[in-house]
């Protein structure tokens, strides 16, 4: 079992239009999930850099798709999130198309990682996203975040309630908590991932 160096991860390339995507080789896995659900963050935590991704106060601003190294032939790409309120209505189509199109056609992206806030889960884009991935047959992490906004019980408590909703959609899903702020889950997290890249390199 190979376990890697997340701290490692360096920034690759940016894209605005998938048809510019010049990287082939290896696998990716993709964070995606509403603007400010704190997906960027989870990048930063992962790999403990704290300006891998940019997070932002200000959501919304990271429209491009981001590229991340783990490995020569393994990356992360950062999505860029949906719904982010006060763009217009017309930039937020294009914004969703650009992620769709890009999960529909992007051959080696292999897994993909979901963040909700733990407090506002499955809303409307998240439940469309799921059901796109349902029908592309990817399995998904989903990450219950910001978990550091409830107590303990209020946190088990949403974990069954979305693991119980997702299972009666599909068995392609797992779900746990994490948060950037109280550092929760990472290690977990990386865990998947290494199991993730050991399954590709089929050891
Ligand atoms: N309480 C709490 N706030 C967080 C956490 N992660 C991110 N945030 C905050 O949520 C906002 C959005 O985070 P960001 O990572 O930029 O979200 P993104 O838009 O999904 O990439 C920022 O103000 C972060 O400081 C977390 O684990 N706990
Ligand atoms: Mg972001």
């Amino acid at each position: 079992m190979n376990v890697l160096n997340y701290h490692k991860t360096k920034f690759l390339k940016s894209f605005s239009q998938i048809t510019n995507i010049d990287i082939q080789d290896g696998f990716e896995i993709a964070f995606i999930g509403y603007s400010n659900s704190g997906k960027s963050s989870v990048i930063n935590s992962l790999t403990n850099q704290k300006k891998l991704a940019r997070s932002s106060k200000t959501p919304g601003r990271t429209q491009l798709i981001n590229f991340f190294e783990v490995l020569p032939d393994f990356r992360i790409v950062d999505l860029p999130g949906y719904g982010y309120t006060t763009a217009p209505e017309f930039v937020r189509k294009i914004w969703e198309k650009r992620i769709y199109h890009y999960l529909e056609s992007r051959k080696q992206l292999k897994y993909l990682i979901l963040s909700m806030d733990i407090r506002y889960p499955l809303k409307i884009l998240d439940l469309k996203i799921i059901n796109v991935l349902i029908n592309l047959k990817k399995s998904v992490l989903v990450l219950l975040n910001k978990c550091d906004k409830f107590g303990i019980h209020a946190q088990n408590h949403q974990l069954q309630v979305v693991t119980k909703q997702l299972l009666l959609l599909s068995n392609n899903f797992q779900v746990q908590l994490f948060s950037s702020t109280k550092k929760i889950g990472i290690k977990k997290l990386q865990l998947i991932l290494n199991r993730y890249y050991n399954n590709y390199l089929n050891v």
